[in-house]
C-alpha cells in the first residue's frame, strides 16, 4: 500500500468514526477551485488526477460515507436480512426478484425511510438501480470488471481513439480498480460456485461459449472466507446492500488515493440542487441533509471548474434542470437523449433434481455465457447467484443484450425531477435476444423457465436495469472529451457519456474513459 493511499484511508476512517460529513482538509471560503458532483467511478478518477496535479478539489456526495458499524457490528446489511441501511429513503426493499415460489419472502418493510446505500429510481416501465454513498455504484455492485470487445467499443464510441484506450487507459483502470480473476482450480472445486458450473455445463450442452469474468472482489479473500479464517461477506449473502469485506470499492482505491493527495475534500449527505454561471466559473446550490432526510442547511459553493459525476440519471437531471429553469439556458438540446439500460434482462431457469445449484452461493459472479458474436441475438449473460442459503434448483442470469432502442429524459417542472421516457415495447429487443439464448439452453437440457420470481408469472424481467448509460452523450451534449458544448469549465465525467449500450458491465469502461478525458483536460484546460 502506498503512503498516499494509507493517508487517504486513515482520513476516511477518522471522518466516519467521528461522524463528520466532511473528509479531508476544511476550507474557510465558500469557493473551491474544482468541484465534482458525486463520488462514483468518473468522479473518483477525476478527483485523484486533479488532486495529484495540485488542484484543490471538493467532491459533493448526497449519500453517506459507509464505514461506521451499526448496532450489529456491521457496516452493511445482507440481502437475506435487510434493514434500513439497505435502501435510500424507501419504505420497503426493492430487490430485483419480486417473489420466490410466488411467496412474498424477498422484500421487507423497512419502517422509517433512511439514507441507505441502494436506490431504485422508478419511472414508468423502467426501474434504475444506483448506489448512494462515498463510492457510488461501487458500494452495491457485483464487482464484475470485464473490458468490452474492441469492435463493439469502436462502434459505440467511434470518436474515441481505441488504440489509446486498449493500450493505456483500460489497463490503467483495471490496475487502479484492483481487478483480479478467480483461480481456475478453486472455481472447479468450491461448493460456492456449483451454481456457476451447473449453468456453464448447460450452456456448453447447448453449444454456447462461456467466459471467466474478472472482478474487483478479492478472490484470495473469498477462498479464506470458505476456510472460515476471515469474516464472510460474498459467502454471507452480501452484495447489493453492500459488502462488509473483500470488495475493492472506490473508497478503498481511487478515493483513498484522492484524499491522500491532501488536495481533495469530500462532503457527504449533501446534494447538489442547482448550477448557475458566476464569472468564468459556476455557483452550485447545496442541500445538506441528515440520515432521516431532514434538510439541515442550504448553501452555495462557487468553483472555477465544475465536473459532473452524478451518474447517468443524476448528471442528466442536473443539466436538464439548469437548462429548463433558465440558470444555464444555452445548454445543448442533446442533453437528456441517448439513454439505455445496457440491454439488461434478468431471467431464471428451473433445473432438474439431479442438477442442484448448491445451498452456499458466492454473491460475486465469475462466469458468463458469451454469445456476443451471434449476428442476430447478441448477448453476454452473467451467471448470477441466488444466495438464499438453501437449494433452489434455479439458475439465475443477468443478460446484457444489444438493444437499439433509446430513451430520453425531460424536465418535469411540477416535481423538479427528470422523467425518463421508456415504453414497455422498447424492452422487447432485449427480451428477444435473451430468449433466443435461453430457449436454446432449455431445449438442449430439457428444462423450463422459472415463473415464480417476477410478478405476473413473467419469465423475463426487462423493466429494471443495473447499468444506466447515456443522457449526456460524448460528442453530442459534450465534445469528445466531456466538455459540455458551449460552456467553458463545465465537464461531464460518468456513465451519462456512453450511449446506452456497452455489451459488458460498464464500470471499467466508465473509469478508463474518465482517465482518458481528465488526462486531456489537465493538459489543456485546467490550471492549479
Ligand atoms: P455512480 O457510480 O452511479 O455514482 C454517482 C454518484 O453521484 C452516487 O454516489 C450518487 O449518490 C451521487 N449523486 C447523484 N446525484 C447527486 C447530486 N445531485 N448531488 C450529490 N451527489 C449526487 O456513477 N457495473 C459493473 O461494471 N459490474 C458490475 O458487476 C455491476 N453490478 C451492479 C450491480 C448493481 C446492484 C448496481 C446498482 C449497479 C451495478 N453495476 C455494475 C453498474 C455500475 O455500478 C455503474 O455503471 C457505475 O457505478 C456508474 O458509475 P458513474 O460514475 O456513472
Amino acid at each position: 500500500m502506498t503512503r498516499r493511499r494509507f493517508a487517504g484511508l486513515t482520513a476516511l476512517t477518522a471522518a466516519a468514526a467521528t461522524g463528520l460529513t466532511r473528509i479531508g482538509p476544511a476550507h474557510a471560503t465558500p469557493y473551491t477551485p474544482a468541484l465534482i458532483v458525486g463520488t462514483g467511478y468518473g468522479a473518483a478518477v477525476t478527483a485523484l488526477r486533479l488532486g495529484e496535479a495540485g488542484i484543490r478539489t471538493t467532491m459533493i456526495e448526497m449519500g453517506q460515507q459507509w464505514n461506521t458499524p451499526g448496532p450489529d457490528g456491521k457496516v452493511f446489511c445482507s440481502t437475506l436480512d435487510p434493514d434500513r441501511r439497505s435502501m435510500w429513503f424507501h419504505r420497503r426493499t426493492e430487490a430485483p426478484l419480486d417473489t420466490f415460489l410466488w411467496l412474498d419472502v424477498v422484500n421487507r418493510d423497512l419502517g422509517t425511510p433512511y439514507a441507505g446505500v441502494l436506490d431504485r429510481i422508478d419511472y414508468p416501465n423502467m426501474g434504475v438501480y444506483v448506489g448512494r454513498g462515498v463510492g457510488g455504484g461501487s458500494l452495491v455492485n457485483g464487482g464484475m470488471a470485464p473490458t468490452p470487445q474492441r469492435a463493439y467499443f469502436e462502434k459505440v464510441l467511434p470518436q474515441v481513439d481505441a488504440d489509446a484506450m486498449y493500450r493505456r487507459y483500460f489497463p490503467l483502470a483495471r490496475r487502479m480498480l484492483g481487478v483480479n480473476t478467480i483461480d481456475p482450480r478453486y472455481l472447479e472445486k468450491t461448493p460456492a460456485y456449483q451454481y456457476a458450473r451447473v449453468s456453464r455445463k448447460h450452456a456448453h450442452q447447448a453449444g454456447f461459449r462461456t467466459a471467466v469474468v474478472p472482478n474487483v472482489y478479492s478472490f484470495d479473500y473469498l477462498e479464506k472466507e470458505e476456510r472460515r479464517t476471515v469474516p464472510r461477506s460474498a459467502l454471507a449473502g452480501e452484495v447489493i446492500y453492500g459488502n462488509n469485506h473483500g470488495k475493492q470499492s472506490l473508497d478503498k482505491t481511487y478515493l483513498a488515493d484522492a484524499v491522500g493527495t491532501g488536495n481533495v475534500t469530500i462532503r457527504t449527505l449533501t446534494r447538489v440542487t442547482t448550477i448557475r454561471r458566476q464569472g468564468n466559473g459556476y455557483l452550485v446550490g447545496l442541500e445538506q441533509i441528515d440520515t432521516a432526510g431532514k434538510v439541515l442547511k442550504r448553501s452555495e459553493l462557487a468553483c472555477r471548474y465544475l465536473f459532473l459525476g452524478a451518474g447517468s440519471v443524476g448528471t442528466t437531471e442536473l443539466l436538464l434542470r439548469a437548462r429548463e429553469t433558465g440558470t444555464l439556458p444555452d445548454l445543448p438540446a442533446a442533453i437528456g437523449n441517448g439513454w439505455g439500460g445496457n440491454g439488461n434482462v434478468m431471467t431464471a431457469r428451473a433445473n432438474h433434481l439431479w442438477d442442484p445449484t448448491g445451498p452456499l452461493q458466492s454473491t460475486i459472479p465469475t462466469l458468463a455465457i458469451d454469445n456476443w458474436n451471434d449476428p442476430v441475438h447478441p448477448a453476454f449473460a452473467e451467471i448470477a447467484p441466488l444466495p438464499v442459503g438453501l437449494e433452489t434448483w434455479a439458475s439465475l442470469y443477468l443478460a446484457i443484450t444489444v438493444n437499439p432502442e433509446r430513451g430520453h429524459f425531460t424536465y418535469n417542472h411540477s416535481t423538479d425531477r427528470a422523467d425518463l421516457h421508456w415504453s414497455a415495447d422498447q424492452s422487447t429487443p432485449s427480451v428477444r435476444s435473451a430468449q433466443a439464448l435461453f430457449d436454446r439452453i432449455n431445449k438442449a437440457v430439457g428444462t423450463t423457465y422459472r415463473r415464480d420470481l417476477f410478478s405476473g408469472n413473467r419469465p423475463f424481467a426487462a423493466d429494471f436495469c443495473y447499468h444506466p448509460l447515456g443522457g449526456c452523450l460524448l460528442g453530442k451534449a459534450t465534445d469528445t472529451y466531456g466538455r459540455v458544448v458551449g460552456h467553458s469549465n463545465l465537464y461531464v465525467t460518468d456513465g451519462s457519456l456512453i450511449p446506452g449500450s456497452l455489451g459488458v458491465n460498464p464500470f471499467v469502461t466508465i473509469t478508463a474513459l474518465a482517465e482518458r478525458n481528465v488526462a486531456r483536460l489537465l493538459a489543456t484546460d485546467l490550471k492549479p
